[in-house]
């Protein structure tokens, strides 16, 4: 019998490959995001391709009643969610803290911290409910180091770091395991997001080196996902070779 998934932001990037890997893999999966036209394309090519079940979610993680009512609407059958995925997320600009942008802090906070709460919140009680489930929560290398200019986003994954620990904790008694995944540079939307649409500057970080991939991540998801049920990762942070912390690269000219 296939397992279900819910993966957040499912439009792109990690979300998309994680997508399509778990319905490879026998997965019935939820997809969520803002950009519905792009739901519905996945949704076709993973019904095609895999013959999974798909349900589509559209919807902001940052409106909690949104993400009320599409957990609400769940039918029943789509209850049993077995994977969290909390993927959705991103960065938005980037500049000292005295020249920040109020309203870039606020969208990566309400994103990657509330609404990630948000969705755990209504999802988690369904893994209560019947003892079992596994959270997977996407951080970043920026959760446990910081680096010039990257303060609020940076603080936001330090919170996403903190808040996978907690979940463990709290799960524990409820045999719901939680993993968090920190990746490093990985060539997604990401870059884009953070430049505010300026693709030529989105290519600098990663001149002269060969990034991780949404499907490097995807793979790795997979593998937490895989393992025996007395067998949890709690904390992988994944990078290219070519990094070595959030600061230190090594580029080819
Ligand atoms: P992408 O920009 O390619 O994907 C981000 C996804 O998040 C999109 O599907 C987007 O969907 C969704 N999303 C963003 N805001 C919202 C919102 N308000 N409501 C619902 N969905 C939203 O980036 P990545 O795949 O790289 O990012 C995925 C996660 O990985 C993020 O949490 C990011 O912080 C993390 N990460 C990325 C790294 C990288 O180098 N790329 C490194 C470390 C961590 P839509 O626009 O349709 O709503
Ligand atoms: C994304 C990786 O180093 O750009 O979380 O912050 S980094």
């Amino acid at each position: 019998m296939r397992k279900i998934a819910l993966i957040t932001g499912a439009t792109s990037g990690i979300g998309k490959a994680t997508t399509l890997l778990l319905a490879e893999n026998n997965y019935n999966v939820i997809i969520t995001g803002r950009r519905k036209e792009l739901l519905d394309e996945l949704k076709q090519e993973v019904e095609v391709k895999y013959k999974s079940d798909v349900l589509v979610l559209c919807f902001d993680v940052r409106e909690k009643a949104q993400v009320d009512e599409a957990i609400d609407s769940l039918p029943e059958r789509w209850r049993k969610i077995d994977a969290l995925i909390n993927n959705a997320g991103l960065a938005v600009g980037l500049n000292h803290i005295q020249d920040g942008d109020v309203d870039d802090w606020e969208r990566m906070i309400d994103t990657n911290i509330k609404g990630l709460l948000y969705i755990t919140r209504k999802v988690s009680p369904l893994m209560v409910e019947r003892g079992a489930g596994h959270i997977v929560n996407i951080g970043s290398i920026a959760g446990t180091q910081v680096y010039e200019n990257g303060n609020v986003y940076c603080a936001s994954k330090h919170a996403v770091h903190a808040l996978s620990q907690a979940m463990r904790i709290d799960m524990v008694k409820h045999n719901i395991k939680v993993t968090e995944v920190r990746p490093g540079l990985v060539e997604t939307e990401f870059s884009i997001v953070r430049f505010k649409g300026d693709s030529e500057k989105a290519k600098n970080p990663y001149k002269g080196l060969k990034p991780l991939t949404g499907e490097d991540i995807a793979n790795v998801i997979l593998f937490a996902l895989s393992l025996p049920a007395h067998v949890n990762i709690n904390d992988m942070e994944v990078t290219p070779i070519a990094q070595a912390s959030s600061s230190i690269y090594f580029r080819k000219e």
